[in-house]
């Protein structure tokens, strides 16, 4: 795929949403998507992040995609590859300890290496200290995800939050990961 974040001519698009959509539904499931994506390894693509992704650009809420908006999609995992890229300084298809570590901060987290070692748990699929590109995104958009949700209760933002039980369990059951 172009480095360019540009967004392509629409005839471009339209091959590549062609040569996805294998069943010429006129909409990409998660499953064609899942079989178009490549995270670099001869793993299946992380089904988590695929649907992650899906219900991004879905706007017609049918777990599909049509053209209108597969630009954006186009576009969005683009930009994730060249951002991955960017930051796998030594080219090694994966993400380090490290590289996360300027990742985050890149992306303005402040976090612990207490939490940055949790993440690196958490999303290392391979057991060897790595993160491979589809685990990357979904840790990001997950990451994204919960420090919004605090940061509507923390009103003063000053990084603690006081909340109730049901406050708690509509802030957990209301995120979309
Ligand atoms: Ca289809
Ligand atoms: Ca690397």
């Amino acid at each position: 795929m172009a480095f360019s974040s540009q967004m392509p001519s629409r005839e471009f698009l339209w091959d590549v949403f062609n040569r996805v959509d294998r069943d010429r539904s006129g909409y990409i499931s998660a499953e064609e998507l899942q079989v178009a994506l490549s995270n670099g390894t001869w793993t299946p693509f992380n089904p988590e992040t695929v649907r992650l992704m899906i219900g991004m650009f879905d706007k017609q809420n049918r777990g599909q995609v049509n053209f209108d908006d597969f630009g954006a999609l186009w576009k969005y995992v683009t930009d994730w590859q060249n951002c991955f890229r960017s930051f796998d300084r030594d080219n090694s298809g994966n993400i380090d300890r490290n590289e996360l570590k300027t990742a985050l901060v890149t992306f303005g987290y402040r976090l612990s290496d207490g939490i940055l070692d949790l993440l690196l748990r958490k999303y290392d699929r391979s057991g060897r200290g790595v993160i491979f590109f589809d685990d990357f995104i979904q840790c990001c958009i997950v990451l994204y995800t919960l420090t919004s949700s605090f940061r509507q209760y923390d009103t003063d933002q000053d990084g603690v939050i006081t909340i109730h039980y049901e406050q708690f369990l509509s802030m957990v059951f209301s995120l979309k990961v």
